[in-house]
């Protein structure tokens, strides 16, 4: 079959995204035809001058909101969104794909309908980490929705571009889909897939060098050793898999020698789920000499050590983001982050001695934090001043499909999964009002230790050269 991928705005335009580049991979390998369309990067590069911030972090609650959306954004961004007819007709898929996120959900409504009324004939489906929970619900009902395919996508799409081919039994595992007559067949959960399965991404059909940093995504796992209680990304992959040291290593070599891109971002939950795997991987970058720089997130876990760091530093990892989120230990807890918090001042301490630069993820007003608690984080956070360069931080927030979703009762939670913050305990103790005089607060204390805060990443800023 003929397969048309479509990465809808707005997600970061440093690098191409790396679930289609893995969808596109699988397909072509099942022997399809796979063309894939960057329509966030098409739409930043002709509105940029218009909306410079529109692609900065800041940006998210906009895009997830339908009036602040279509007041901002929608007037300016659809005419472009709109030619994604001309391309399906000038391509002519039978089927096309979109990435949704939670900053997608409304261009890739706009781009659906478009095509749905051009050429009602095309298949229409969906993936990626915000076809979940009522989400993918809704949309299934819409008519310009024809499958959704939830949590990872390699195998489920094979499975059901080959129904649209060729028929055959059509309960399909992760895979909701609209039969002719209109009854929608809702599959079981598939199993996971085994990464050494998986086929390198395929970047050939993005523009590379346009990309703002320009770097390449790679991913050395799925999934995450622990369950946070705020967090939703690590239930979304299930259990925690890695793929081998050497499949990781030739993954980047082949990328390096194929586009002569240096620069690479992990983009796993966390790169150190298992140390087995890193550290052979390190080892493997220093002894081919590969001179690349790598980045990507980490836990605060003690097996983070002076040696570790010190060769992930010579094998050119230059930064690392922790999810610190608390300097209590009370809070660190409750958050089931599973570190002691005097490990973590020695490991971010180290991080710098080793010569990689650090970030730190703080997380304000979370259910039970007292006075005491917050002013416990200042003290870290004044402790490391001098180790860290930037600190981000964010009120909490209530994610669907999180721990903490499932047990508001547990945490005195009252109104309910808010992504926009607009929940509060009993009795009025912490209120958004709390949380955005605590997040205004610890902001403003951040600034005063001359370490950057919630940086504005905007797609002109050169991550690599911080
Ligand atoms: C790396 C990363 C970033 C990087 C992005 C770098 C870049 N490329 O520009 C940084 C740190 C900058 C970032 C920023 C943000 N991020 Co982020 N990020 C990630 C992370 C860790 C990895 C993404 C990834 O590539 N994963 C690996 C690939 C293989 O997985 P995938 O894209 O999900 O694709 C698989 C499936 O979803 C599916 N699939 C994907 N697309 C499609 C399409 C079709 C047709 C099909 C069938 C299937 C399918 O199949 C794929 C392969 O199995 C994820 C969490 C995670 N571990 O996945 C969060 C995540 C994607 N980010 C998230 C968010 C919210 C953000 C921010 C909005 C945060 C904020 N508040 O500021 C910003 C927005 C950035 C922007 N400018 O728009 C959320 C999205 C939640 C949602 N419901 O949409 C995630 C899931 C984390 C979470 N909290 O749960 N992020
Ligand atoms: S917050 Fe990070 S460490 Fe905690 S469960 Fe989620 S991905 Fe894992």
């Amino acid at each position: 079959m003929r397969v048309l991928l479509v990465m809808p705005p707005n997600w970061g335009v440093e690098m191409p995204p790396l679930g289609i580049a893995y969808i596109s991979a699988a397909l072509k390998r099942a022997g399809h035809e796979v063309k894939v369309l960057d329509y966030n990067l098409k739409v930043f590069q002709r509105v940029k001058e218009r909306l410079p911030l529109a692609w900065a972090m800041s940006s998210f609650s906009e895009w997830i909101d339908r009036a602040a959306y279509d007041e901002k954004f929608g007037p300016r961004i659809e005419p472009i969104l709109a030619e994604v007819v001309d391309e399906v007709r000038a391509y002519r898929p039978q089927a096309v794909g979109f990435t949704v996120l939670a900053t997608s959900i409304f261009p890739v409504e706009f781009m659906s309908k478009q095509i749905r009324t051009a050429m009602p004939e095309v298949k229409l489906f969906y993936g990626g980490p915000n076809v979940r929970d009522h989400y993918q619900e809704a949309v299934m009902q819409t008519p310009w929705v024809d499958a959704t395919i939830s949590g990872e996508g390699e195998d489920a799409t094979c499975d059901l571009i080959q129904f649209w081919e060729k028929g055959g039994e059509p309960v399909l595992a992760s895979v909701q889909h609209r039969l002719p007559d209109g009854q929608i067949i809702v599959g079981p959960l598939r199993q996971q897939m085994k990464l050494e399965n998986l086929p390198f991404p395929d970047f050939s059909d993005f523009p590379i060098k346009e990309y703002s940093s320009p770097a390449l995504p790679f991913s050395m796992s799925r999934g995450c050793v622990k369950r946070c209680t705020f967090c939703s990304e690590a239930p979304f992959w299930r259990n925690y898999r890695t793929r081998s040291a050497d499949a990781i290593f030739q993954e980047v070599k082949y990328n390096v020698e194929r586009y002569g891109i240096r620069n690479f971002l992990s983009h796993d939950s966390l790169m150190n789920g298992n140390f087995e795997v890193l550290s052979d991987f390190v080892d493997k970058v220093i002894a081919a000499d590969l001179k690349i720089n790598w980045q990507g997130m980490a836990r605060l876990d003690n097996r983070m050590t002076p040696d570790l760091l010190k060769r992930m530093n010579k094998a050119g990892c230059n930064y690392i983001s922790y999810g610190l989120e608390s300097g209590s230990q009370k809070m660190v807890d409750l958050m089931r982050k599973g570190f002691k918090v005097d490990d973590a001042l020695r490991i971010i301490k180290d991080t710098y001695a080793a010569g990689i630069k650090a970030n730190v993820f703080i997380i304000v007003g979370f259910p039970k934090e007292s006075w005491l608690d917050y002013l416990k984080t200042m003290w870290f956070l004044f402790q490391i001043r001098k180790c860290i360069f930037l600190a981000n931080v964010s009120d909490a927030g209530i994610m669907a499909g999180s721990p903490l979703a499932a047990q508001q009762e547990h945490f005195g939670i009252l109104r309910g999964v808010n992504f926009a913050g607009e929940w509060r305990t009993k009795f009025f103790m912490n209120t958004k009002y709390h949380r955005r005089f605590k997040l205004w607060l610890m902001r403003v204390f951040i600034k005063r230790l001359r370490v950057m805060e919630n940086k504005l990443i905007s797609p002109l800023d050169n991550i690599y050269e911080w």
